[in-house]
């Protein structure tokens, strides 16, 4: 019975490790990062043009000094990266939009209200659409619902936390 028993597990054996030979190329392949969970499923083209990611970084900077939204967008997509390592207590991020005479209120009322509400005045109704304040390796993504801007209007994206404005401040543009 042993011998018997002994026989099959041999027999298991090779057989598995058949299997796992012929198996191997794909078993080792399939660890890629699952297409990042924030990504849209297979973004069609349309999409595409309804979306930006914009990164910045321990030095201040957006790395882009304008965003612009087709007209045809009903939903425009803002991913906003931070490329740094500094904690967001030093160096956070944010994306906020606004019209252009709004953004000095908006961040000085964003200041007072102070690192407890990330930089964000509650209820400001100034604000079109805003990212949470985010540090070093971080990411955050929005929806901003173009219905919001009416023509005749400049908006502005920009960063919130204390003294960033400065260094940190774009155009948001509306296009056909
Ligand atoms: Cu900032």
């Amino acid at each position: 019975m042993k011998i018997y028993l002994a026989l099959i597990s041999a027999a298991a054996l090779t057989l598995s490790a058949c299997s796992q030979e012929s198996a191997a190329p794909t078993a080792s392949a399939p660890t890629a990062p699952a297409a990042s969970d924030a990504a849209p499923a297979a973004v069609s083209s349309a999409d595409t043009a309804c979306q930006t990611v914009i990164e910045a970084g321990d030095d201040m900077k957006y790395n882009k000094t304008e965003i612009n939204i087709s007209k045809s967008c009903k939903e425009y997509t803002i991913t906003l990266k931070h490329m740094g390592t500094m904690p967001k207590a030093a160096m956070g991020h944010d994306l906020v939009i606004a019209k252009s005479e709004d953004v000095d209120g908006v961040a000085k009322d964003g200041a007072t209200a102070g690192a407890e509400n990330d930089f964000i005045k509650a209820g400001d109704e100034r604000i079109i659409a805003n990212t949470k304040l985010i540090g070093g390796g971080e990411e955050a993504t929005i929806k901003v619902d173009t219905g919001k801007f009416s023509a005749g209007n400049k908006y502005e994206f920009f960063c919130t936390f204390p003294g960033h404005l400065a260094m940190m401040r774009g155009t948001v543009n509306l296009v056909d």
